[in-house]
């Protein structure tokens, strides 16, 4: 899980600037990463491969604002099952989908960046830092979403220590979709087994 990072120049999350560096991602996600030149999310400037499996790559930021280039930068990328904010249609998008993963609460910066700015000593900018929820919610086209094999590398459980997988096959992201512990607001179909705390 990658999320609320900044970079002064390029690769909010990531930045591989080697020559020839290889990434291999599963079952991640990237959010709201910024990088105040190009690219808020993963950058691989090099000759280096780019795979990601299963991965969440969303709300990411540079100066141009959350389109596809401001979520990657690469020369090869070799993309299963990803979704990806602002993905062009195949065959560039080619194993990317860009429809919203519908995260519980999206991340907020507060409007001044990510961290304490140490250009000024009198404010702590990263007080007001909220990273979020990103967990799925019912009708998440993340949900289910995943290789039809389950990456060896991805493990049994996943980040909140929940199994792996839930239902028919692996969800794309780093947490898998909790059917009876769906949090925030709902914003499907109710098309799985799921409870709210309704107030009124
Ligand atoms: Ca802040
Ligand atoms: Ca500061
Ligand atoms: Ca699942």
């Amino acid at each position: 899980m990658f999320v609320g990072n900044h970079s002064e120049k390029e690769g909010g999350a990531i930045h591989a600037c080697a020559h020839n560096c290889d990434l291999k991602l599963i079952n991640c996600t990237f959010a709201a990463n910024t990088a105040r030149l190009l690219c808020g999310g993963i950058c691989n400037g090099g000759e280096g491969k780019t795979t990601l499996t299963n991965c969440i790559v969303w709300a990411n930021a540079d100066r141009a604002g959350t389109g596809e280039t401001s979520q990657l930068k690469f020369k090869y990328l070799i993309a299963s099952h990803a979704c990806v904010q602002g993905v062009s249609e195949p065959p560039k998008g080619l194993g990317m989908f860009g429809e919203d993963p519908l995260f519980a609460q999206l991340p907020d910066d507060g409007g001044d960046g990510w961290g304490d700015n140490p250009k000024t000593p009198d404010i702590d900018e990263g007080a007001n830092d909220y990273f979020g929820d990103l967990r799925l919610t019912a009708g998440s086209a993340c949900i289910d979403a995943g290789t039809e094999e389950p990456p060896q590398l991805a493990g049994p459980i996943d980040l909140d220590a929940n199994n792996r997988i839930i239902g028919p096959r692996i969800d794309v992201g780093a947490l898998e979709f909790q059917a009876d512990k769906c949090a925030g607001t709902y914003r499907g179909p109710l098309s799985r087994q799921c409870f709210l705390d309704l107030i009124q």
